[in-house]
Order: C-alpha cells, then sequence, then structure tokens
C-alpha cells in the first residue's frame, strides 16, 4: 500500500471487485443494493443513514429507523458479514447518568464511533429545536447519555475516532431549525466530552456546484499517513429540490480546521434507481465506512433516498490519489478557521 491507515481493523470489509469501467472517482456500488429494504423492521418503514463498526469478529450497527408513526429513532443491528443485517425489533433504550430511561423525542443520522475504550453515538435530536444527542456505551447494552454537546440549531455531528493534541474532536454543521439552505463544516473540541469549545470553521460550501448549497459529515474520519480522510455530503440547490452526493477532504492531522486536498468532483452521485427514488429522490448521504488497514479495501454504507440503505467500495490508495489528483483549496479551507 502507498497510504498507511490507522484505526479500526477490519478483516472482513465486505468487497466486490472494481469494474473495468468507471469513468469518475474510483468507487463502483454493491451489485446487490440495496442491503437494507423498505419495512426491514417490524413498525419500521424504511432504515438509511446509518452507521457501522467491525464488533467481535463481525460488525455492529446503529440504525436510523423511520417508525410507521413518522418519527426516526434508532435501532441496534448485529451482522456476520456487514451485509446481511439483523436489527433489533425494540429501539435503543437510552438512559441517564443515574440509570433512569431518557429517551430523546426523535432521533436520525447516527454515528458510530470507538474513542480508547468507548463506544459513542452521535445523531441529531429535539433539544427545544433541533441539536446534537450523545450516548456512550462499551457493551452495546447499556447507552447512557451524556451532555448535548450544543445548543440548538446543529443537525449534523462527526466524533473523531481519537483525541488530538489530548482533545477529543467534533465535527458539526450549525443551521436552522429546518432543511437548511446554507451550512458550513466546523470542528470544536472538548478536554471530557461534556464542554466544547475552540470552535474553528473546517470547510465551507463552495464553488463546486454539486457542493454549494451545504456540507455536512459523513463517516468517522480515517486516521491515515496523508492526514485525516473524511466523506462528507455536499448538496447542490436544483429546480426540483435539493441533491446529495458524496465528498472527499483530507484535513490536516494535528489540526483538522486545515483542509489540506479537496476533491472538486463528486465521489459518488445519485444515479441508481435506489438513490433517485424514494422518500426523498437524489440522496447519497455517506455516515460511516469500514477499511481493512493491511490491503486499504474500504467499504462505504450511505442512506439512499432517504429509503435504503447502500453499500460501495473503493480503496484507501486509489480515492486519496484521486482526491490529491482533483484538489482544488479555498481560501477559507486552508486558514485555521478563527475569525
Ligand atoms: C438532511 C437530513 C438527512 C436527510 C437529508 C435528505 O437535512 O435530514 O437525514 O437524509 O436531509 O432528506
Amino acid at each position: 500500500m502507498k497510504y498507511k491507515i490507522y484505526g479500526p481493523h477490519t478483516e472482513n470489509v465486505p468487497w466486490q471487485q472494481r469494474p473495468e469501467n468507471i469513468t469518475g472517482a474510483p468507487i463502483w456500488r454493491y451489485s446487490e443494493n440495496p442491503i437494507i429494504n423498505r419495512n426491514p423492521v417490524k413498525g419500521v418503514a424504511r432504515i438509511f443513514n446509518s452507521a457501522v463498526m467491525p464488533f467481535e469478529g463481525g460488525f455492529i450497527g446503529v440504525f436510523r429507523g423511520e417508525q410507521t408513526n413518522g418519527i426516526p429513532t434508532i435501532y441496534m443491528g448485529k451482522s456476520a458479514d456487514g451485509i446481511k443485517w439483523d436489527i433489533n425489533t425494540e429501539k435503543i433504550r437510552f438512559v441517564d447518568e443515574e440509570g433512569n430511561e431518557f429517551m430523546p423525542e426523535y432521533a436520525y443520522d447516527p454515528r458510530l464511533v470507538k474513542v480508547e475504550d468507548t463506544y459513542y453515538i452521535i445523531w441529531c435530536q429535539d433539544f427545544y429545536g433541533p441539536s446534537i444527542g450523545i450516548a456512550k456505551t462499551q457493551d452495546f447494552k447499556t447507552f447512557v447519555r451524556i451532555e448535548n454537546p450544543f445548543i440548538p440549531y446543529n443537525r449534523n455531528a462527526v466524533l473523531f475516532p481519537r483525541r488530538i493534541n489530548g482533545k477529543y474532536m467534533l465535527l458539526s454543521r450549525p443551521s436552522d431549525s429546518g432543511h437548511t439552505p446554507f451550512g458550513d463544516i466546523f470542528v470544536s473540541e472538548s478536554p471530557d466530552m461534556i464542554y466544547w469549545g475552540k470552535h474553528r470553521h473546517v470547510m465551507g460550501s463552495n464553488d463546486n456546484w454539486w457542493e454549494s448549497l451545504k456540507i455536512g459529515g459523513g463517516a468517522t474520519p480515517i486516521e491515515t499517513s496523508e492526514g485525516w480522510l473524511l466523506l462528507y455530503h455536499g448538496v447542490a440547490g436544483t429546480c426540483n429540490g435539493y441533491v446529495y452526493s458524496i465528498g472527499g477532504a483530507i484535513l490536516d492531522i494535528d489540526n483538522p480546521s486545515i483542509v489540506k486536498y479537496r476533491c472538486e468532483n463528486f465521489l459518488l452521485t445519485p444515479e441508481e434507481w435506489y438513490e433517485e427514488r424514494g422518500f426523498v429522490p437524489n440522496v447519497c448521504f455517506p455516515c460511516a465506512t469500514v477499511q481493512n488497514n493491511e490491503t486499504g479495501q474500504m467499504a462505504i454504507y450511505y442512506g439512499a433516498a432517504d429509503s435504503y440503505v447502500g453499500l460501495c467500495f473503493t480503496t484507501v490508495d486509489e480515492i486519496i490519489d484521486y482526491i490529491k489528483e482533483n484538489s482544488r483549496l479555498n481560501k477559507s479551507d486552508m486558514e485555521i478557521g478563527r475569525r
């Protein structure tokens, strides 16, 4: 491998060979997509925008389940191969630090990140307006909610998988209460996962048309020898609604508010029926990756059309090279993001 990967290693990454006829970014879809179809669990109409990690030789995931009453909540699931999922019929029961039930009114777009020996789930929820919720677990049996990191409005957050300069780091996108037609990615740091500050601007929506309206964090950043590899979502506003594509950037390893490379082309954009057609058409929304640190094989889990979970593949070497070769930075990308 050309580049090194650090962080969670997945031996049995779901995988299919690269087809020969790729004309854009080196990412190819799983031929049996979607891997999670409609009505996957009793009382759940759709699962999408969900996150997975390697766990005990298999995979564990936290899933955004749109219940049949229309309210999104979070379910846990397990899988031996990362493709066929066994999703619990009971939603995750969150408790407070005293062990009392403490359920969010709604919860969506969960991410799953392991920092040291603790797994964190991060999602968007009601906090007198949409904001970010966090819970921790070590055994996937007890899920303890910790303080909400931000005041409203903020609807998209992704935690780094290790401390940087001794601090926990969280990417987020401050917004307003609805389907905000704006939004940049910021990073905030914390000594204890309770108090968040030293906010810095990381990157903004920009003149690349596919991400010209807003952007937001996607999968957990991957530590590599080139920096933090970040897959994120970028949104274009068309006369017929928003279009969500997957983008890629590499952030400075010690100071992730600095963008080293940012790909001017999307990595994946809605093209297949399950991405173009659904509850919200034209959405590819990445939430997780798993990778083999020795071979560089990577599987990306993404929500498709707010209706399905899709899987696509790349290798770390190919995707980093593509981002570097097609990188175009603007002024705010290169700044440390303090004003
Ligand atoms: C965003 C979030 C995502 C969703 C997307 C497209 O604002 O709500 O959960 O996938 O819109 O509807």
